[in-house]
């Protein structure tokens, strides 16, 4: 049998097609008949059927780390909860949500806080995501809604990437951008200081100084105001144009550090495009200025007209897969359900009278960086996480697993048993993960897709929603939370979106509250607004949702970051994302595929800094700031500018402690949005003082205690990068004592002039781990090696006969970027369709094209320079 569900992690929301593989997993592939990928899937999701597994699920509720059954557990909860409540108040309580929960979990949770627990103090992950373009929508459009569609990106002439690296973070839609640009000539052109893989397929990229997009829109604006090309009929429907348009032309774009050759292309080509999409995402909305940057892009679009009509307007793309959902339901601190708002009293009114709640505050709750303040503080003496690992990925992120730590009481919902956050919880909650658990999402493009269960919830899981409402009802509040399924919990959230469409808000999604149980479960994917006309885009006609129904252009101005550290922290630290990893990797991580593109948190700097740090290539950089310290591996590249380290956020205490790149962000906050700046942060940097490089691996995951550690999955078991600033004196005794094998056979290779050594583990012939040590980064074949090969383990290279593969590129098909560049060399190959006739490599999901096309280049470079 085959389901149809959609895919979990980014927010193009695609569908897949599910199958029970036999053996208790999943076969996963793409549904050709899902509007956003129309059968397409990246790696990752290509990848999923790895990561169904029950290894490191959390299998029952635990109590104080002590497993125990769900009524327990759930007592436990309300009574913490409602005494907490009775003595402190409704405000000394608090739930942290995420953007990856399911529209129906988030809908109850979100009721639960508002309406029963009478305390806005719920706020989600997205507040470190899409604050910032919540609250430029709201103050251009009088609302949060994008305006455009998917079909926007096939049928633009010009698409501009700002702050985004398409091809690593929505790759399906970076394959739609690429279709129109071979079907008719779609320009692309990436804004973004790093040279980054969505560069690769761009015809121009302006790689301007972090923080300075505000200064490069009000140029643009100027541009077109100059080029006569602004839309007057357009603009007479709308506020604020003379004060934006003057505050732009008193703008420069020297604080861009661009070229004005560079910056005047950009203009004339965006003023000449009348079919132009900007597409916007963390480089954008993650900064000190992000909502004024989001108006900035804003402004443009509403100063040609060039929004809500086909193949133009500003596009803001979500990262979770449910953070437009999230953005429905009313989930952020300072929201009310369904594009309602908290501080208009006959929205709370109305909505107070839908749920039949006691109460709603009129005041909005604490965003997520204060309700973490206010943990520290004692002020939040109960919380509850749900779908989120706060302890890694918010800002100042050592601070943020201390107040956890110290909090009176805290709730942790999540499938894994053990991450950062997990192991703070004083109770912890099982629930089903995706492919277990039925729902709806809603992706960027506003189409609302159902996830459907495929496999049954191991041990005691259930589903997030289940969690709440069973929390509610053991409260008091047993009416409001009789739900038995998420189809109960939909239909209420349509007809309250009813009730907000009568008073004049665009989330009317009412003509589904009526759907049976058998029309919910066929549910097909579906746009709002429901009764789409217009192609189900919003603005062309220059109406908005403010009280005037004008639109606005909001007067932006740049404004330098305050640095107050650059002197002890010369560096600025970008922060984002790789490939084929989804955040803190708990489930990604557990493909060994998706962990062989990149197995260890990495800094890249540019060779002019490295050089001057004395930072050589590979070994070890630590990193520094006002908040705490990291230590990666280094890259040096171009691709950064002097100046600036790039680093990503996927690594935690379990995978590589050192690599928690937050403990090292500070936690600024855009002042309209409370979005943390997570790409701009103050560091210093420098060597990490290594006496010894180790890598090893293992059958078995064990848990190295050195200075530097990474651990990553491999088909045969574990591969780990490890390090210290001082070398054991007896190596064996460490080998030993790191993978626990006190008295398993060893092959050894030593010499301790050198401080070199090499262990190999056998059981019987079977080689179960290995350990090479150098006081140089080890020189071994890594992918060679992590198949734990039966011969030539300690020369750690793999025999002639079989030359070792390199890093993996294309993940789909384990293809190596040594087998790449040697058939490019061999078989003279010149385009990435030859590679993939040859290797198959980028054949399957496309997301190493761009990397196969740089190989091409920089070997085609090399033969030329020869
Ligand atoms: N593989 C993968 N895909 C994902 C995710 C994942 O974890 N892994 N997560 C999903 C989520 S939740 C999100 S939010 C999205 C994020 O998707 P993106 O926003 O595309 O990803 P990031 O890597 O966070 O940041 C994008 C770029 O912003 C650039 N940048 C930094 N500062 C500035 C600046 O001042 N101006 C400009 N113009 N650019 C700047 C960075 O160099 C970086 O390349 O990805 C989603 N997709
Ligand atoms: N420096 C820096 N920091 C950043 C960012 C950045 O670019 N730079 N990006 C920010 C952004 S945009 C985002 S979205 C956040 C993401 O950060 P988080 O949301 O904190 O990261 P995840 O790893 O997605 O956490 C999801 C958790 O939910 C669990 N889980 C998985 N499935 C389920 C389920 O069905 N139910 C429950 N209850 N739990 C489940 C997982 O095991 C995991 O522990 O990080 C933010 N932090
Ligand atoms: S682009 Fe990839 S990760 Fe994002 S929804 Fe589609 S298949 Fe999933
Ligand atoms: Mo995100």
């Amino acid at each position: 049998m085959t389901i149809r569900s959609t895919c979990p992690y980014c927010g193009v929301g695609c569908g897949v097609l599910l199958q029970d593989d036999g053996a208790g997993g999943l076969n996963v592939s793409g549904d050709p008949d899902h509007p956003a990928n129309r059968g397409r899937l990246c790696s990752k999701a290509s990848a999923l059927g790895q990561t169904v597994g029950h290894a490191g699920r959390l299998l029952a509720p635990r109590v104080n780390g002590v497993d125990t059954d769900w009524d327990s557990a759930l007592d436990r909860v309300a009574d913490t909860f409602a005494r907490t409540i009775a003595r402190h108040g409704p405000d000394s309580v608090a739930f942290y949500a995420s953007g990856q929960m399911l529209t129906e979990d988030y809908y109850v949770a979100n009721k639960f806080m508002k309406g029963f627990v009478g305390t806005a103090n719920i706020d989600t992950n997205s507040r470190l995501c899409m604050a910032s373009t919540v609250a430029g929508h709201k103050r251009a459009f009088g609302t949060d809604t994008v305006p455009g569609t998917y079909e926007d990106l096939d049928q633009a002439d010009l698409v501009v990437l700002v702050g985004s690296n398409l091809a690593w973070c929505h790759p399906i839609l970076y394959q739609r951008v690429l279709a129109a640009r071979a079907a008719r000539g779609t320009k692309v052109v990436v804004i973004d200081p790093r040279r980054t893989a969505t560069c690769d397929g761009a015809d121009l990229h302006l790689p301007l100084r972090i923080g300075s997009d505000v200064a490069l829109f009000n140029g643009l604006l100027a541009a077109i105001y100059e080029g006569n090309a602004v839309d007057t009929a357009y603009v007479a429907r709308t506020d604020g144009f003379d004060d934006a348009l003057t505050t732009a032309r008193c703008s420069e774009i020297e604080p861009t550090g661009l070229d004005v050759e560079t910056v005047h292309e950009f203009f004339r080509l965006w003023i000449g495009t009348e079919r132009v999409v900007t597409v916007f995402s963390q480089g954008v909305n993650q900064s000190s200025s992000g909502t004024d940057k989001v108006n900035a892009i804003l402004n443009c679009h509403i100063a040609t007209g060039r929004i809500g009509k086909p193949g133009m307007g500003p596009f803001s793309v979500t990262g979770q897969p449910n953070a437009m959902g999230g953005r429905e339901v009313g989930g952020l601190a300072n929201t009310l359900a369904c594009h309602l708002d908290l501080e208009n009293p006959a929205h709370r009114s109305a909505v107070r009278k839908f749920w039949d709640a006691p109460r709603i505050p009129d005041a909005p709750g604490l965003k997520a960086i204060d309700m973490f303040k206010a943990v520290a503080a004692g002020r939040i003496k109960a919380l509850w996480i749900m779908h989120t690992n706060p302890a890694v990925t918010l800002p100042d992120a050592d601070a943020v697993r201390a107040a956890i730590a110290a909090c009176d009481f805290t709730v942790v919902s999540d499938i894994t048993a053990a991450t950062d956050t997990a192991r703070l919880a004083d109770v912890l909650l099982p629930a089903s993960a995706w492919a277990e658990k039925s729902g709806t999402v809603t992706n960027s493009d506003r189409t609302i897709s159902r996830q459907r269960a495929a496999l049954p919830a191991p041990g005691a899981a259930r589903p997030d929603w289940w969690h709440v409402t069973q929390v509610a009802r053991r409260m008091g509040f047993a009416r409001a939370f009789d739900y038995d399924s998420p189809a109960e919990i939909f239909r209420e959230h349509a007809a309250l979106s009813g009730v907000a469409g009568a008073l004049g808000r665009d989330f009317d999604i009412s003509g589904l509250s009526d759907l049976s149980d058998g029309e919910y479960a066929a549910l097909s994917p579906t746009r709002w607004p429901v009764a789409a006309k217009g192609g189900g885009r919003f603005f062309a006609d220059g109406r908005s949702f403010h009280d005037t129904g004008r639109m606005r252009m909001i007067a932006v101005s740049w404004r330098a970051s305050a640095a107050k550290h650059a002197r002890r922290f010369p560096f600025r630290l970008n922060t984002g994302r790789v490939r084929d990893h989804w955040h803190t990797m708990t489930r990604t991580g557990t493909s060994p595929r998706l962990s062989a593109h990149i197995a260890e948190p990495f800094v890249e700097i540019h060779p002019t800094d490295a050089d001057a740090l004395g930072i050589g290539p590979d070994t070890l950089a630590e990193l520094s700031s006002p908040t705490g310290t990291a230590i990666l591996r280094a890259t040096i590249t171009d691709a950064v500018q002097p100046g600036t380290v790039f680093a990503p956020i996927h690594w935690t205490g379990e995978t590589a402690p050192t690599g928690r790149i937050d403990a090292l962000v500070a936690d600024v906050t855009d002042p309209h949005s409370g979005q943390p700046d997570s790409k701009a942060s103050f560091c210093a940097v420098r060597p990490f003082a290594a006496a010894w490089y180790g890598f090893a691996v293992s059958s078995r995951r064990v848990h190295p205690v050195s200075d530097y550690w990474a651990v990553a999955r491999s088909d045969a078991g574990w591969r780990m990068e490890l390090s210290g600033r001082a070398a054991p004196t007896d190596w064996e005794a460490d080998a030993r004592a790191l993978f626990d094998l006190p008295n398993a056979s060893v092959q050894m290779l030593t010499d301790p002039a050198r401080g070199v050594a090499r262990f190999a583990f056998h059981d019987g012939d079977r080689l179960i781990a290995a350990l090479f040590v150098a006081p140089e980064p080890v020189a071994v074949m890594r992918d060679y090696l992590t198949e734990l090969p039966a011969e030539d383990v300690l020369t750690g290279r793999a025999p002639a006969d079989r030359p070792d593969p390199g890093p993996i590129l294309c993940s789909c098909f384990g293809v190596g970027v040594n087998t790449i560049l040697s058939a490019i060399e061999s078989d003279g190959l010149m385009s990435v369709d030859a590679v993939g006739a040859a290797l198959s490599a980028g054949t399957n999901c496309g997301s190493c094209r761009s990397e196969i096309a740089a190989l091409l280049e920089r070997s085609h470079m090399a033969e030329a320079a020869e």
